[in-house]
């Protein structure tokens, strides 16, 4: 049987979701055997990086899940099938929720790098339990920023680093880990180019900071420090662009007063880079037609991290780097998942919630209290908190805890090992799946990619994998969230065309609101079937388009996808169901990058951050018993979260190495490849050394995503080491409680196995 043909998916490995073509092989035709970049793709064009050809690793995987499971009493599990498992979470949790209330029950998850539409499904479940609580990566990560961006501008924004004259990496490295469009091409064009500059912020001289004009080699975990000489550096010599300021922002006075007395000498000191390249730096920042800055992991899992967030906004909004071609812009797209604190806390640590999701830190002290108020209940889709979140053996207690966790996965992940009911999902493969990580300006794209493969044999039987949408749908219909009744005169309507259906989907579901709270799974049940069939799990996109086009018709129109906004959006509908390859969903102008502040202007001052900023502690409080910081989940060429659990994924750099610079291997007596123990306050463990000239001395590095249960994998110098073994929940940044995870103090010493 010839599988020649190409068929064109993403890759799911990174948040660029890179349009790929793959051809089917192997016995069975179910291997993904060859890959190419899609050059039809909108947005990548045919780039893809070297990891895409690896990803048969993930599809026929030994840890596949082919059935749903029960935990027995004696701990083990047993397969069940769909019809119990159904019956059986939908009991537990109405039980849950008619006891303690919904809010009880917690959600974590909805979609990793490029599945993002179980999240959507989810929602539906949520709505009828009345599950209010829900987390996900991104409260790792990005809160922090999103809080200060709403504050200060009442948008989020990135930035344009195709045509920016200057453009900077802030605690980034995208050589590795992409996030910016074709990024390897993307950087070298920035930095061949003799009238830009490229400048990186990192501790370690990455790949990227290889390419760079400018490397800022702080030391790790004093960004605050260096943004403070620069913000400074801007008043001291007159290099702020008063004209935008007077008259866009409010507060250039304070914060003129507040960095014009500090010292640069002495923030450039404390952070270790020079002070006349600090100052040189800045000068060509503020003097560059356009300037664009992209903060990432290095700075947001880091000491500070939400006044980073705040200084390095005031470095590019005190220059005027807001609104036009070459700097920041305010993305459109079907999804608003970026916004600010809502005013609501988490139940019992009454943690600030922001852009909707419980800070990640907080969720197993959340389970581990008698307060009334604690998560009873869980259920954790498309992601695996077991090993991303901090303290990992905490939080493996939390979850066992629990009295029910509910696991939707396509593997038996460390998390899905602590579950009650393990429902097993289709791959990304196996089902149409898509992002809502599309952040491209002027042209932005959506991607719905079809169904590629049939589930495996296994996967066919009556108990294999579904789609989350088939679950959703299920788990809705025995809560007794809708019958077949209901559906019938959507069912008629849909057979009718997509008017006749947006007509009646108005009518009897928008109109009411317990049916409109499940409108995804209404929508999946009775127009995926009118849809082609491998692309029925795109069917919630008509919500979310409806949606988007009402907030913001205008990119929307500019694309082609005009009239009002239910004719908006059953144009752009069509398209993307109609293109297997991506379309262009909007056209970005950059008038559309306004301020959406109360009184519409920048808002420099933030009262908090400012006095976080004048308490910053100026002596170096090394713990002596810790006398290194180690970054604990550093992305390289072969890491992908922990969506490929198998490790011999990887070409290179199998054991996840701990890098460290030569000379503290010397004074520690360790040399290349050698066994160390890293132990930091939370744990220790063996790993495998890798002498690297581009650390500092002091700085440790471990690889982010390694040390998942694999069979062969037990001995953790294998496997590589979980790096949430290694890390604290108190660790966390005071206003978001985003997570520490580049800052861990740790000791190393030469490892002695213990002889036979
Ligand atoms: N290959 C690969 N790509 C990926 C992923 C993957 O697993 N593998 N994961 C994806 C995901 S989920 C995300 S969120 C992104 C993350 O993408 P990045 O944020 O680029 O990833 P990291 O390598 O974790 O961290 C970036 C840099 O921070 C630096 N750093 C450490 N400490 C400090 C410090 O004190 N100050 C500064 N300025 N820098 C510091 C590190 O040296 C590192 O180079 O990558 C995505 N892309
Ligand atoms: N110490 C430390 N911890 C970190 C980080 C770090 O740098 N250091 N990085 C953090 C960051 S930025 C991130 S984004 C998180 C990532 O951590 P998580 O959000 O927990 O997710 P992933 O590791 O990406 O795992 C994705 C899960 O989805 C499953 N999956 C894949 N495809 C499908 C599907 O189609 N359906 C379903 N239902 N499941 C599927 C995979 O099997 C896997 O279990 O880790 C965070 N944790
Ligand atoms: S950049 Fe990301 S999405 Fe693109 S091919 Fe590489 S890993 Fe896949
Ligand atoms: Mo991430």
């Amino acid at each position: 049987m010839s599988h020649a043909e190409w068929k064109p998916t993403a890759c799911i490995l990174c948040e660029c979701n890179c349009g790929i073509e793959v051809q089917l092989g192997g016995d069975s035709g179910s291997r993904l055997i060859r890959f190419r970049g899609d050059k039809r793709h909108p947005t990548s064009q045919g780039y893809a990086c070297e990891k895409p050809h690896r990803l048969d690793f993930y599809q026929n995987n030994p840890h596949r899940l082919t059935q749903p499971l029960r935990r027995k009493p004696d701990g083990s599990f047993e397969a069940i099938s769909w019809d119990i498992a159904i019956r059986e979470v939908a009991e537990r949790l109405t039980s849950t929720r008619d006891t303690w209330g919904g809010s009880s029950i917690f959600y974590y998850g909805g979609g990793g790098q490029g599945n993002h539409l179980p999240g959507a499904y989810a929602t539906a479940t949520r709505r009828l339990l009345g599950s209010t609580f829900k987390s996900s990566a991104l409260a790792q990560e990005k809160t922090g920023e999103f809080l200060v961006s709403d504050r200060m501008l009442g948008i989020h924004t990135r930035g344009d680093f195709e045509h920016c004259e200057v453009g900077m990496f802030l605690g980034k490295n995208p050589w590795h880990s992409h996030a910016v469009p074709r990024a390897r091409v993307t950087l070298k064009e920035l930095a061949k180019d003799p009238a830009r500059t490229m400048i990186v912020v990192d501790p370690r001289r990455t790949e990227t900071a290889d390419l760079a004009d400018i490397h800022l080699q702080v030391k790790p975990g004093t960004d605050a420090w260096l943004l403070s000489a620069m913000v400074a550096t801007l008043f001291d010599e007159s290099l702020v662009d008063e004209a935008f300021l007077a008259e866009r922002a409010d507060g250039v006075d304070a914060i003129r007063a507040h960095f014009g007395a500090l010292s640069v000498a002495e923030y450039c000191a404390r952070c270790g880079v020079p002070e006349e390249l600090v100052r040189e730096t800045v000068r060509v920042i503020a003097r560059a037609a356009s300037f664009a800055s992209f903060e990432d992991l290095g700075v947001q899992m880091n000491r500070h991290s939400t006044l980073v967030s705040y200084l390095h906004r005031l470095l590019w909004v005190l220059t005027g780097n807001l609104g036009k071609p070459g700097t920041h812009f305010a993305p459109m797209g079907l999804v608003e998942f970026a916004s600010g604190a809502n005013g609501k806390h988490s139940p019992v640590v009454e943690a600030p919630i922001i852009s909707g999701l419980v800070p990640c830190n907080v969720i197993a002290e959340e389970i581990l209290t008698d307060h009334d108020k604690r998560y009873r209940a869980m259920i954790v889709e498309a992601s695996n908190p077991a090993h991303s979140l901090a303290d990992g053996p905490r939080m493996r207690e939390a979850l066992a805890a629990l009295d029910t966790l509910v696991v939707i996965d396509v593997a038996m992940t460390e998390t899905a090992a602590l579950a009650d009911y393990v429902l097993p999902a289709s791959t990304q493969f196996e089902k149409a799946e898509a992002t809502f990580f599309n952040f491209e300006f002027p042209n932005n794209y959506f991607h719905l990619r079809r169904r590629i493969l049939e589930a495996g044999a296994a996967a066919q039987a009556p108990s294999g994998p579904l789609p989350e949408a088939e679950i959703h749908a299920r788990l809705c219909e025995a809560l007794g969230g809708f019958d077949e009744d209901t559906l019938a005169p959507l069912h008629q309507a849909a057979k009718l065309g997509l008017p006749a259906y947006g007509a009646a989907f108005m009518q009897h579901v928008m109109g009411q609101p317990r049916l409109a709270g499940q409108a995804a799974v209404i929508l999946y049940r009775t127009l995926g079937p009118v849809l082609p069939e491998d692309a029925k799990e795109g069917a919630v996109l008509l919500g979310l388009a409806l949606r988007a086009t009402m907030r913001d018709p205008k990119p929307f129109a500019r694309a082609g996808f005009d009239g009002p906004p239910p004719v908006a959006a059953m144009k752009l509908f069509q398209a993307i169901i109609d293109s297997p390859t991506g379309v262009i969903m909007g056209k970005g102008v950059w008038e559309d990058t306004q301020v959406k502040t109360a009184n519409g202007r920048i808002q420099l001052v933030l009262t908090d951050l400012l006095e976080e900023h004048a308490a910053l502690n100026h002596a170096e409080s090394h713990d002596k018993d810790y006398p290194f910081v180690l970054s604990a989940g550093e992305r390289r060429s072969f890491t992908a979260n922990t969506i490929i659990r198998d490790p011999s994924w990887r070409k290179k750099d199998l054991d996840g190495a701990l890098r460290m610079h030569p000379d503290d291997a010397e004074a520690l007596g360790l040399s290349h490849a050698s066994l160390a123990r890293l132990t930091t306050r939370r744990g220790s463990v063996v790993v495998r050394v890798e002498l690297s000239d581009t650390m500092q001395t002091g700085h440790l590095a471990l690889p982010n995503g390694m040390g998942v249960g694999f069979p062969g994998a037990e001995d953790s110098a294998q496997g590589g080491v979980a790096p949430n073994e290694l890390t604290e929940l108190s660790a966390r940044d005071p206003f978001a409680g985003t997570p520490w995870h580049k800052y861990v103090p740790a000791r190393v010493e030469a490892h002695a196995p213990a002889c036979a």
